[in-house]
């Protein structure tokens, strides 16, 4: 294990247990010999609105690779769009026709799924619409969703978990009008404050380091560097105010528990694909990979004050929330936020079932078989309500995401009440811990092909790249 080798690694840790503690941005430069700084401001993506071509909003993406500063004085080789790392946030409306334009410079295909994004399956993004090193291939078609925060990344068979390790994901903000009428922080990057979290390993030069064991495919490749906007031990400074974050869990395997240092009180406003229909306060919040969150935090008393956002699973910092500006221009997050149409139990005309299992680290499995390209394994018909009940056979975490859905979860092991109320909105991706049972409701809308399929799978990539995960038709 080279990464192991990684001398220095162990001052970035400590540096993480400095700045975690002391909370003040002490300039550490001297204890790690400048490896990397103990603040760093944290990097917010760029925001592109679109083109205007006919009536059409353009936005042209280039994946390529590119070299990125994680530590100071290192050059660490990554995939990036358009910048160094990571890719920068897409703002769509609903309604609006849009053509999302990706050039692939890279020396090998991939893919671009727009995650989250209720689009026909053929501009879906995933494994059957590879762009070759040197295509450009468009997503084009007409937002048709409420507003969300979703994210896209790579889908390649077989080497989604790699082409996301190396910085591909960007987020994508769906606004609409009901969202732009409440009086929510709304202005990006300075009280509505993205955040893609990941965690990675670096080895002995500085590199990230994809190589995981067969044990780590299996138990999930956990780094040990936990980076934000691809920022190391980032802080931001922020007005005394309510101020929103868009957080995704955009590691491969690693699931969150996150949370404020001093213990406060939150409000989830939003779930993968929706808004909650009312705030929901909480201390804390869990995400598995891919899975998002929207949150407003009240530092309105916090004048002067350092708050810590972290994982409290592993007691490790994501961002210092710095409160360093008086603002009177404030907002009030109303107590109602949206109505959410949810389909019942009853109104389901059938039940499918879906087991994840495993039969070794490189043969993980749904229904007792292994993703086949050529094969359609559920094919859904149109506007029917079903229910999908996903049963997690092992012992270990999972999660299970669905293209194109946004499901209601109406129970957890059997009982409604085991659903938490912060995940009552639309969702893409549900967590799984062992042997749990999800059932959910679902109904496929708007697009159909009896060719052209949709994914649902693991969304714990090391688990999808080795066969979890499955492909429907909408009919
Ligand atoms: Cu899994």
């Amino acid at each position: 294990m080279k990464r192991r080798n990684f001398l220095k690694l162990s001052t970035v840790t400590s540096l993480w247990l400095l700045t975690g503690c002391g909370g003040g941005g002490t300039n550490s430069s001297g204890v790690d010999g400048g490896l990397a700084n103990s603040t760093n401001k944290l990097t917010i993506p760029p925001l592109l609105t679109g083109t205007d071509v006919n009536g059409v909003k353009n936005y042209d993406l280039t994946i390529q690779k590119a070299t990125h500063t994680f530590f100071t004085g290192l050059s660490t080789n990554t995939y990036a769009v358009n910048g160094t790392y990571l890719a920068p946030t897409l703002k769509l409306t609903n309604g609006d026709e849009v053509s999302i334009n990706y050039t692939n410079k890279l020396d090998e295909t991939t893919t671009m799924h727009g995650h989250g994004m209720h689009v026909p399956a053929d501009m879906d993004g995933a494994a059957h619409q590879p762009i070759e090193s040197g295509a450009t291939w468009s997503a084009k078609y007409t937002v048709n969703q409420r507003a969300c925060t979703n994210w896209y990344h790579p889908h390649l068979m077989g080497k989604t978990a790699e082409h996301v390790y190396k910085g591909l994901a960007g987020l994508i903000i769906v606004e609409d009008d009901e969202i732009n009428a409440l009086d929510l922080p709304k202005e990006y990057g300075v009280d509505d404050i993205p955040l893609i979290l990941q965690d990675r390993f670096f080895d002995s030069n500085g590199q990230i380091d994809y190589s995981p064991s067969r044990r780590e495919i299996m138990m999930g490749y956990h780094g040990d560097v936990f980076i934000t906007n691809g920022v190391i031990n980032a802080f931001i400074d922020v007005a005394n105010k309510e101020v929103r974050f868009r957080i995704l869990n955009g590691s491969n395997s690693t699931v969150y528990d996150l949370a404020f240092d001093d213990g406060r009180t939150f409000k989830q406003i939003g779930t993968d694909n929706s808004l909650l229909e009312s705030p929901v306060p909480i201390t804390h919040i869990r995400l598995s990979p891919a899975e998002r969150a929207e949150i407003v935090v009240d530092f309105s008393s916090d004048l002067n004050k350092t708050i810590l956002f972290k994982d409290v699973a592993q007691n490790k910092n994501f961002l210092k929330v710095k409160v360093t500006k008086e603002t009177i221009n404030t907002t009030t997050t109303p107590n109602t936020l949206t109505t959410l149409n949810r389909h019942t139990l009853d109104q389901a005309v059938r039940t499918r079932t879906f087991s994840l299992s495993a039969s070794g680290p490189g043969d993980f499995r749904i229904n007792g078989v292994s993703m086949n390209m050529s094969v359609i394994n559920e094919r859904v018909p149109l506007n029917d309500v079903e229910i999908w009940e996903v049963t997690n056979t092992m012992g270990m975490n999972h999660n299970f995401h669905i293209h194109d859905s946004h499901f209601i979860i109406a129970k957890r092991n059997g009982s409604e009440a085991n659903v938490l109320e912060n995940e009552k909105g639309y969702k893409d991706t549900v967590f799984l811990s062992g042997n749990d049972t999800v059932t959910l409701i679902v109904k496929m809308t708007d697009f159909t092909s009896s060719t052209k399929p949709y994914m649902y799978h693991c969304h714990f990539l090391e688990h999808e790249d080795a066969g979890m995960m499955g492909q429907f038709t909408v009919e």
